[in-house]
């Protein structure tokens, strides 16, 4: 099964990852990987933090001549603005004042009354989503691990603040996304986002949004409705809710009235084979992978560090004072679908590796491709297709 962890705190010396369950065999794709790295650290609305570091993740195992070898492969990013806070964030001598002041919307509170921590730093650091620097690298292998089913995820921003996305960019291309300073692929509403990112930073703002993923190609059945635990959409949602601004995950689209004629997906025969009317689901029915594209959109909240703070009470004290203002961004949003894309990746590899899964790449092709054919089978000639005819 495939699993991974992540370690490193947002100003120390670095970010650390493992993976494991990789089957043997996988030659890594390093220049995708450093793509869709370098995607997460842009994107319009990002603070000075972005202008120090140059994420480059450096593999320490699991690899040889750039191929899997079915090891943990473990992965290490530096964080370059340790070196200017080493006197603080040192691991042996770190030390420094304490922040005392928490920010309404961070781990600052709870984490200090849950770790006992009198300084918050020690809590925010690790809360901080600098770590999602390592899940997109992690991601980035597991997608390379979902592609060999030909499994492809794409994520597009939807909504940031008030600006929304057309309905019509519904079936959106890489290079639009990629086009767009926030990951949308409607220009129009992507030069008003940038503008409202832009309002919102001179009123000492910060700014939320919506982002969309779609993953194309799944074969169906994968999850399961067994167990609460294995459903697939249970998976990816406690996958994309484990995103630190993440407040809300949606698969598909029942109707606005919540009319169940309106809201599901009708069978029909065209050509002796069974399609679908329309994909209101969201690929997911039962807990399962029907074979339909899975649509699922992840409402992600603003940036807690306002540079215009919110009220607070400085903890030290207990009189009141406003929340502690630290450098950072105005809008992460586009960031978040990045992360998004690498968080369902890894879901999906998990999922996948427990019904294909195989010691090597050559092995899990071979489980696959039986399963594909006996699935034919079961219904003769009848065999179901979603309603984008894959
Ligand atoms: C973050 C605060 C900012 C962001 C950071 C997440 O960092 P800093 O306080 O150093 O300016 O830039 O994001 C990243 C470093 C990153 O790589 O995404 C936070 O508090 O969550």
């Amino acid at each position: 099964m495939i699993r991974f962890l992540t370690a490193g705190e947002s100003h120390g010396p670095a970010l650390v990852g493992i993976i494991d369950g990789l089957p043997a065999g996988m030659r890594i794709d390093m220049d995708a990987l450093g793509r869709e790295v370098t995607a997460r650290q842009a994107g319009y609305g990002r603070g000075g933090r972005m202008k120090i570091e140059a994420d480059a993740p450096e593999f320490l195992c699991g690899l040889r001549g750039g191929v899997t070898l079915g090891s943990p492969v473990a992965l290490v990013i530096a964080n370059k603005d340790f070196h200017n806070v080493r006197a603080l964030m040192d691991p042996l001598t770190g030390a420094g004042p304490a922040i005392t002041r928490p920010r309404p919307g961070h781990a600052d509170y709870a984490g200090a009354l849950k770790y006992r921590h009198r300084d918050l730093r020690n809590v925010l650091e690790r809360a901080s989503a600098r770590e999602t620097a390592m899940r997109v690298a992690l991601g980035a292998l597991a997608r390379q691990y979902v592609s060999v089913f030909g499994v492809t995820v794409t994520g597009f921003v939807r909504q940031i603040g008030d600006v929304a996305a057309r309905d019509g960019a519904e079936e959106p291309d890489k290079e639009s996304i990629e086009r767009s300073p926030v990951r949308c692929p409607d220009a129009e509403a992507s030069a008003r986002m940038v503008a409202r990112i832009d309002a919102a930073k001179s009123e000492g703002d910060t700014l939320g949004g919506i982002f969309e993923i779609r993953v194309r190609q799944m074969p169906v059945g994968i999850g399961s409705n067994r167990q609460p635990s294995e459903r697939l959409d249970a998976r990816l949602a406690a996958a994309l809710m484990s995103i630190q601004t993440a407040k809300a995950v949606e698969f598909g689209s029942v109707s606005g009235d919540l009319l169940g004629s309106r809201s599901h997906d009708t069978f029909e025969e065209r050509d002796g084979a069974v399609v679908r009317g329309s994909n209101r689901a969201g690929g997911i029915e039962g807990g399962m992978s029907n074979g339909a594209e899975i649509v699922v959109r992840v409402k992600v909240k603003p940036i807690a560090t306002l540079m215009r703070p919110l009220a607070s009470v400085d903890l030290a004290t207990g009189a009141p004072a406003p929340a502690a203002v630290v450098r950072s961004d105005v809008c992460a949003v586009p960031a978040a679908s990045v992360i998004g894309e690498a968080m369902v990746c890894l879901a999906l590899a998990e999922a996948l590796s427990e019904k294909y899964g195989g010691d090597s790449v050559e092995e899990v092709r071979e489980h696959f491709e039986a399963s594909q054919l006996g699935a034919a089978r079961v219904f003769g000639e009848k065999k179901p297709t979603s309603p984008l005819g894959h």
